[in-house]
């Protein structure tokens, strides 16, 4: 963490980047200004020169998931196709800041998966060994290292699910969310993009078998190509054109403590109990769970899971029963069958897909971008998103990455 360069002033937030009211044409449109639209436009306009690009954003940038995850940042999947995406974006996320010329406050604290079953160990072990062949950091801790890496957390073997050990990605940890999707609308916005907000893309212009444009709430837009990042709206965006993504649209909820002193260095997940948490600089306790088992659009989900959450919580850390709990939200999340991403075109010209990042998109964020611009630019998948096209649904090259997800879904 440098605590240099840009803002902590919200007044200066606005002079981030223009608002530019739309062209009647581009090169590129970017369908949502969440973090994977925004690197998209900045990776087209950095690495492919291709600065005629608007990000078209329904309500304001960053918020839609990109401000409403829980930050964490780590590479430990099991498959060697998710190891190499989720690798090269941790490597980006290690000079993101140099890159932005923009705090991002990367805290590389370290992140814990719990094991609390012979099950869980299995896998769990399974996963380190195959990171360690990927070349990623990775350790497994037995529950007496588990207590002197993290103190406060209860090993006791008289718990509904005792702590049977866990790993550890000391790279791993937490960064601001906000900072980011601003540092790359500020980065693009530099170099030509135009950043759009309150302009929602309600359907597609087209020619035949070719998407021409798109249609929004401020009027037609010709494109030479479109690029769909809309998270959990990719699906009914796509249903417009007849498309039907394997994707599934759920509520995924986090919640945030009162501000208490600084007393957890790390980030914590289980995947069992169904809860994760981590310490924001500020104090709060960041926790989350899986996701809320319905099909949903609307940004909140059931009180059922947040209780579940705190239950699992104040088991494994009893002091957190003295912390009150300040505030509750909820994201849409697009879940793909295996858990893993679409980055790629769609079966109709000029039209590409980025979705199914499900509970994980955000440490993927730089590398999304990365490889969705080289893919728009060039008309070929990157070799890192090559494992991540759609017709993997036909061919069954399935990446199924349930147990690294780490957030049960
Ligand atoms: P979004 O920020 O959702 O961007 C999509 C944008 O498209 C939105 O701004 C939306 O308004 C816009 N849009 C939608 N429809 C239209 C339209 N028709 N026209 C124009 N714009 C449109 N991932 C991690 O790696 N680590 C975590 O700790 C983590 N925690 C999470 C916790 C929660 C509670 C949630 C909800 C998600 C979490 N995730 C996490 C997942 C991660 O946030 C997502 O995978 C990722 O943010 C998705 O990409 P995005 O940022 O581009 O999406
Ligand atoms: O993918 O690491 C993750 C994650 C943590 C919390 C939500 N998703």
């Amino acid at each position: 963490m440098s605590g240099r360069r840009q803002p902590l002033d919200p007044h200066l937030v606005e002079r981030l980047w223009r608002t530019p009211a739309p062209k009647p044409a581009y090169d590129v449109v970017v369908v949502g200004a969440g973090g994977h639209g925004l690197s998209t436009a900045y990776y087209l306009a950095k690495n492919h020169g291709i600065t005629n690009v608007a990000v078209l954003e329904r309500g304001w940038l960053g918020g839609g998931n990109m401000g409403r995850n829980t930050t964490v940042v780590r590479s430990n999947y099991l498959w060697d196709q998710s190891a190499a995406i989720y690798e090269f974006s941790l490597k980006l996320w290690e000079s993101l800041e140099d890159e932005l010329d923009f705090d991002v406050l990367l805290s590389q604290r370290g992140v814990v998966a719990l094991a609390h079953s012979t099950h869980d160990v299995r896998e769990i072990k399974r996963r380190v060994s195959a990171n360690h062949a990927n070349g990623i950091d990775a350790e497994w801790l037995e529950p007496a290292e588990l207590k002197r890496f993290v103190p406060i957390i209860n090993i006791s073997p008289e718990v509904r699910y005792p702590v049977l050990g866990g790993s550890l990605q000391r790279r791993g940890g937490i960064a601001r969310h906000d900072h980011v999707a601003w540092g790359y609308a500020h980065a693009a916005d530099r170099m030509g993009v135009d950043i759009i907000q309150n302009c929602e893309v309600t359907d597609f212009l087209r020619d035949g078998d070719r998407i021409t444009g798109v249609q929004t709430t401020r009027g037609p837009i010709a494109a030479g190509n479109v690029a769909l990042a809309a998270a959990g709206h990719t699906s009914t965006l796509a249903d417009r054109l007849g498309i039907r993504l394997p994707i599934q649209s759920h509520p995924l909820q986090a919640l945030v403590s009162e501000l208490i002193e600084p007393f957890l260095d790390t980030v914590i997940m289980s995947n069992t109990v169904h809860v994760y948490v981590s310490q924001a600089d500020k104090g709060e306790l960041v926790m989350g769970a899986g996701i809320d088992a319905f099909n949903s659009y609307a940004q909140r989900g059931s009180f059922l899971i947040i209780e579940r959450m705190l239950a699992a919580a104040i088991e494994l850390f009893p002091i957190f029963s003295q912390v009150r709990v300040l505030r509750t939200w909820a994201g849409i999340v697009d879940v793909c069958p295996d858990a893993s991403p679409i980055i790629g075109p769609l079966p109709l010209g000029n039209l590409y897909v980025n979705t199914g990042w499900g509970t994980g998109g955000f440490k993927a964020t730089p590398a999304s971008g990365w490889v969705y611009a080289h893919t728009i630019a060039t008309g070929q998948p990157h070799e890192l998103n090559a494992p991540f096209q759609l017709d993997r649904f036909r061919s069954g090259a399935l990446v199924d990455e349930h147990g690294a997800a780490g957030v049960a879904h």
